[in-house]
């Protein structure tokens, strides 16, 4: 089974936004903004609309800047995670009931505390690169298999 999610990163300034996951899944890690596609909208309309619940600001453009798939070992279901990437939007981040928003440096991007697989491909993005691969983890998320192109 496959699962689509989105995730955007918004960089401004030579700073990005994460937000700190308050609850559900990837709690208590920096990450970018995103979430499930809900019926009827496409992936872009689910990658502005979860930029709006999460961090209380309105993305003027997004343009799509990767896709991973993440299995775990042993589970059948992938998630397909589709990257946006942010440099324009209106209003000012909000803490929210999901996230509490923070502006980071790039040089100070706080990866021991984010997904173990961010260190692999976000600096190639804030490069201006396009990120396709996949991620297999194991217990305790750790990373088993990684495979990875930037283009
Ligand atoms: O709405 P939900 O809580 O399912 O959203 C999960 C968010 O986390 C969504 O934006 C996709 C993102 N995400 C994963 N796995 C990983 C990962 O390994 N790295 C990063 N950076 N984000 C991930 O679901």
């Amino acid at each position: 089974m496959k699962q689509i999610s989105t995730l955007c990163v918004i960089h401004k300034n030579n700073q990005i936004l994460l937000g700190m996951k308050k609850r559900g899944f990837g709690v208590g890690r920096w990450n970018g903004f995103g979430g499930k596609i809900a019926e009827s909208e496409s992936i872009e309309e689910a990658a502005n609309r979860e930029v709006r619940e999460e961090a209380g600001i309105t993305p003027s453009t997004l343009t799509q800047k990767g896709i991973i798939e993440f299995h775990n070992e042993g589970q059948q279901e992938i998630l397909e995670v589709h990257i946006f990437y942010c440099q324009k939007f209106t209003g000012t981040p909000q803490e929210t009931e999901e996230m509490r928003p923070q502006w980071f440096s790039v040089d100070a991007i706080p990866y021991a505390d984010m997904w173990p697989d961010d260190r692999y491909w976000l600096p190639q993005l804030l490069a201006g690169k396009y990120v396709t691969g996949s991620f297999l983890f194991g217990e305790q998320d750790t990373i088993l298999k990684l495979s990875l192109s930037f283009t």
